[in-house]
């Protein structure tokens, strides 16, 4: 079965609790475990991991790599507008990517708009909450059967 790897990045762990005008009011383990699920039905094995460490999630990506991960599936939350680190680990490992973020990043503060991860991601959806998630694991289907 096709890896997929899901990877998000800091105060994520605080979803549901805080700001749930912005980010909704369901949990990470929720949004988690219906991402393992929706996988599952779509015959993809399904690992997730969140960090508030940018160090750590840069390691993960050099894991994924040893692990054959095929597409990796990631919020890098703040790390998006900030990371070079990130990003250059996803190059580095050239593992597919693709970036999610809950919220529509290009509506809101203008430090927002620019994402390190883009150019070196397949795609970006933005703005569908946790749909985005599945959203993600869709592409990543039809990418590994290369349709
Ligand atoms: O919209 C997204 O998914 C973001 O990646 C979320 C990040 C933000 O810095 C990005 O600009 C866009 C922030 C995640 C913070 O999550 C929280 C959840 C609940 C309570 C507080 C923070």
């Amino acid at each position: 079965m096709s890896k997929i790897l899901l990877i998000n990045g800091p105060n994520l762990n605080l979803l549901g609790t805080r700001e749930t005008d912005i980010y909704g009011s369901r949990t990470l383990a929720d949004i988690e475990a219906e991402f393992i699920e929706e996988a599952a039905a779509l015959q993809l094995q399904a690992e997730t991991f969140q960090s508030n460490n940018e160090g750590a999630i840069v390691d993960r990506i050099h894991q994924a790599a040893k692990d054959a991960v095929e597409v990796i599936i990631i919020n890098p939350g703040a790390y998006t507008h900030t990371s070079v680190a990130i990003r250059d680990a996803l190059a580095g490992v050239g593992i597919s990517t693709i970036e999610v973020h809950l919220s529509n990043i290009y509506q809101r503060e203008e430090f927002r708009h620019h994402s390190f991860v883009a150019p070196v991601a397949k795609g970006q959806i933005a703005g569908f909450g946790p749909l985005g998630y599945l959203m993600a694991l869709w592409a990543a289907r039809r990418m590994i059967a290369g349709s």
